[in-house]
């Protein structure tokens, strides 16, 4: 059974909070304007909420290595409450994003979704693997995964219970730029991940071969895709906050899709992040509306 035969749930997360760039926390909005849920099913998808992010100013003085750590985590927890409240495990979830610091909640919300048996690829040309205290920027989107794999922990702002997800539930494609510690980290704990070059050498094919195997060896877990639009080329998505040359191409994403489409109804939820519509306009909105159509036809 295909996935495609599920109802579609749409969230937007309206956060820019985690990175100093405004405009990303828009494209929830925009994305209605456009009706995208008419592109990906005109009958079954639907948008069900668009969570806002709390009020802020960026801080003048840091209370913590992480930037806004207050307003990161309310943000978070509102995105994993109206998670538990909306998503049901029989049908399909889509994030939209704001950037990917929504990323620790939805990974870790869904998870509990589906009774603790999701497994991760996280498309990204970043690790996503800072902790506060490798963080070259403190922005909370350069962490999301290492806090949903527990790398770090912050019990008393991030205070909504999360579940970390096992380091061999989760794997990387896409990668091109990590911070000298985060690579250290990410290597000492073992994080799965494919390099731009590996893709290149070995290709996509193989990538997605060997990151089923090892992710979901039995072929029986529920499987979250965590996309950055940055992990693709920024001739594709030039509208994101932190591009980086080099990376993926719609062919290559063809080739993952066929590997995702065979494990049918077990793809069970997708976040799209870091689409900045204020930064690029016409290229990033019509590459979304085609990144849309190779998910969901
Ligand atoms: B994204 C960075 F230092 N590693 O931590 C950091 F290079 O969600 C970038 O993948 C993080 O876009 C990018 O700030 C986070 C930086
Ligand atoms: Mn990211
Ligand atoms: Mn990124
Ligand atoms: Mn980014």
């Amino acid at each position: 059974v295909s996935y495609l035969t599920k109802n579609i749930k749409i969230l937007g997360s309206a956060v820019s909070i985690g990175q100093p760039k405004k405009g990303v926390e828009h494209t929830p909005a925009v994305l209605k304007i456009e009706k995208i849920e008419k592109l990906i099913d005109p009958v079954k998808a639907e948008w069900v909420d668009i969570v806002n992010q709390p009020q802020y100013k960026i801080e003048r003085l840091r209370q913590s290595p992480i930037r806004n750590l207050l307003e990161n985590a309310k943000a978070n927890k509102r995105i994993h409450d109206a998670i538990l409240k909306y998503a049901d495990p029989n049908d399909f979830f889509l994030n939209i994003g704001g950037d990917h610091s929504i990323g620790s909640s939805t990974v870790t919300a869904l998870n509990r979704v589906h009774n603790e048996n999701l497994a991760v690829i996280w498309i990204d040309a970043h690790g996503d693997c800072n902790t506060p205290l490798t963080s070259p920027s403190g922005n909370y989107h350069g962490m999301p995964l290492a806090h949903a794999l527990g790398f770090f922990k912050e019990p008393v702002y991030f205070d909504w219970g999360q579940t970390i997800i096992p380091i061999t539930s989760v794997a990387m494609i896409g990668i091109r730029d990590l911070d000298i510690e985060e690579k250290i980290i990410m290597d000492k704990e073992g994080v799965l991940y494919f390099t731009m070059n590996q893709v290149r050498n070995i290709g996509m094919d193989k990538v997605m071969g060997e990151i089923m195997h090892k992710i979901d060896p039995y072929g029986e877990k529920m499987i979250h895709v965590s996309l950055d639009v940055d992990g693709f080329d920024p001739t594709l998505f030039p509208g994101t906050g932190t591009p980086v040359p080099g990376g993926l191409n719609f062919n290559d994403y063809k080739i993952f899709m066929k590997h995702i489409r065979s494990i049918g109804e077990r793809f069970v939820s997708l976040d799209i992040v870091e689409v900045n519509l204020e930064i690029e306009r016409n290229i990033t909105l019509m590459n979304v509306k085609e990144l849309l159509k190779h998910t969901f036809h």
